[in-house]
């Protein structure tokens, strides 16, 4: 069947394809960084674990160890990935002269040049995360530490990465999404629950008393459920982390992981709650496996049913990025699988008649909204699909794996 075949087919449902690829080409998804080297960063030991509640399992070779091996595996990656990008990095990818170094508290928009200049080359925008994580000054709280040091350190941390996303905002034209997530939290039942709330609450306070233009650099507060070895309590609980952004809305917005909340809850049905109150939302689009397992994301009902509610309820108003690490598979195929998924889902919701749908449901119709929404799943989507690829110039289903298999023999094989 031909793209002109499946769009006649699309169209007896009322939908228009051409406008649908038109669109997807304008969504901007950020692509993170933090799949390529397993969130291991360059601003510490990379011999030490991961710390913070999360870990990556797996030891397939060719993991990226310098800025060099990462930009190169990304820009492998991004010939993969139709759609307008963006980048998305942690603070710990900072990328230092030689024989230079700072600390977290110390970092500036100097040490993000390197990355401003490869987005620039590559016409992406960039978000950007604090990273409260993977440091010996963890104790292992930070921003909720009842140790003013320690507490200082990380609010001190995150203004500096309020300066650089401005900075990188600035330099890109475009808004930089910037993250706040903390793992703390405790292992066992605590004697003080209200205590390192009441204290993470003071510090994000502080941080955000740092200026920013909100147009450009757009704070997020990112919550959690629990993390490994943090399974009793987490300060930045959904109820914390809500509360925040709603008591703060003229100052950040909230954002959810789907990995985040317990197994029976489904992002795609919090999307629309929170857009009912917040003008914006921000997404870390993953894939949980039974817990936040941080797996590829898939082309799988959920992800399929966010992206129906990120396009009903309004695009320009969902902040969406990845967030997964598997370092069990080949690295870019990981990276260039889980874009693609998003992007077909995307695309998927695109191609629905979400104004029809929507009438069906208003007029009580559920007999027909059923039929028609089974007997969209089998739609010739694939066709579709391929014409965005080719349309964006990247391959087709079928035609990339054997280049990221060209690439591992070539260059991931050889990093020992
Ligand atoms: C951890 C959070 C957080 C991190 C990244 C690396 O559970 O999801 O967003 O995955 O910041
Ligand atoms: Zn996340």
């Amino acid at each position: 069947m031909s793209y002109q075949e499946a769009k006649a087919k699309y169209a007896s449902y009322h939908v228009d394809a051409d406008a649908a690829l038109a669109r997807l080409k304008t969504i901007p998804v950020a692509l993170h960084c933090w799949q390529g080297d397993d969130v291991r960063g360059f601003d510490t030991d990379p011999a030490k674990p991961l710390t913070g509640g999360i870990q990556t399992t797996g030891n397939y070779p060719g993991r990226a160890r310098t800025p060099e091996e990462l930009m190169a595996d990304m820009d492998m990656v991004l010939k993969l990935c139709p759609g307008t990008k963006k980048l998305n990095l942690h603070a710990s990818y900072a990328i230092f002269e030689p024989g230079e170094w700072a600390d977290r508290d110390k970092l500036e928009p100097k040490h993000f040049q390197k990355w401003v200049d490869f987005c620039k080359e590559r016409g992406l925008g960039c978000d950007f995360n604090p990273t409260f994580f993977s440091h010996p000054k963890c104790d292992p709280l930070t921003l909720s530490s009842p140790n003013e040091e320690t507490r200082r350190f990380w609010i001190e941390h995150g203004k500096a990465c309020i300066r650089i996303s401005s900075y990188l905002a600035e330099q890109l034209g475009q808004p930089c999404v910037m993250n706040i997530w903390t793992g703390d939290g405790f292992k066992d039942i605590p004697g003080d629950r209200m205590g390192p709330r009441a204290r993470y609450r003071q510090s994000i306070d502080e941080i955000l008393s740092e200026p920013y233009d909100f147009k450009m650099v757009k704070p997020c507060v990112e919550s959690k459920v629990f993390g490994i070895g943090v399974e009793a309590y987490t300060a930045g609980s959904a109820e914390f982390a809500l509360s925040y952004a709603a008591f703060n809305k003229d100052k950040c917005i909230p954002l959810m992981d789907n990995g985040h909340y317990h197994p029976t809850e489904v992002v795609s049905d919090k999307i629309p709650a929170l857009l009912a109150f917040f003008p914006e939302i921000a997404l870390h689009v993953t894939r949980p496996i039974r817990w936040d397992s941080d797996h590829v994301v898939l082309f799988d009902d959920e992800t399929k049913e966010i992206c129906r509610e990120i396009i009903r309820c309004g695009v320009e108003r969902v902040n969406i990025a990845l967030d997964y690490f598997d370092a069990s598979i080949n690295r870019l195929s990981a990276w260039a699988t889980g874009f693609r998924n998003l992007q077909k889902s995307l695309l998927f919701a695109l191609l629905q008649p979400n104004d029809e749908l929507k009438t069906l449901q208003d007029k009580d119709n559920w007999t027909k909204l059923m039929v028609v929404q089974e007997e969209l799943k089998t739609l010739p989507f694939g066709e579709v699909w391929d014409e965005y690829c080719r349309q964006c110039g990247v391959p087709v289903d079928g035609e990339w794996y054997d280049t990221v298999k060209n690439y591992e023999k070539k260059v991931l094989e050889v990093r020992k």
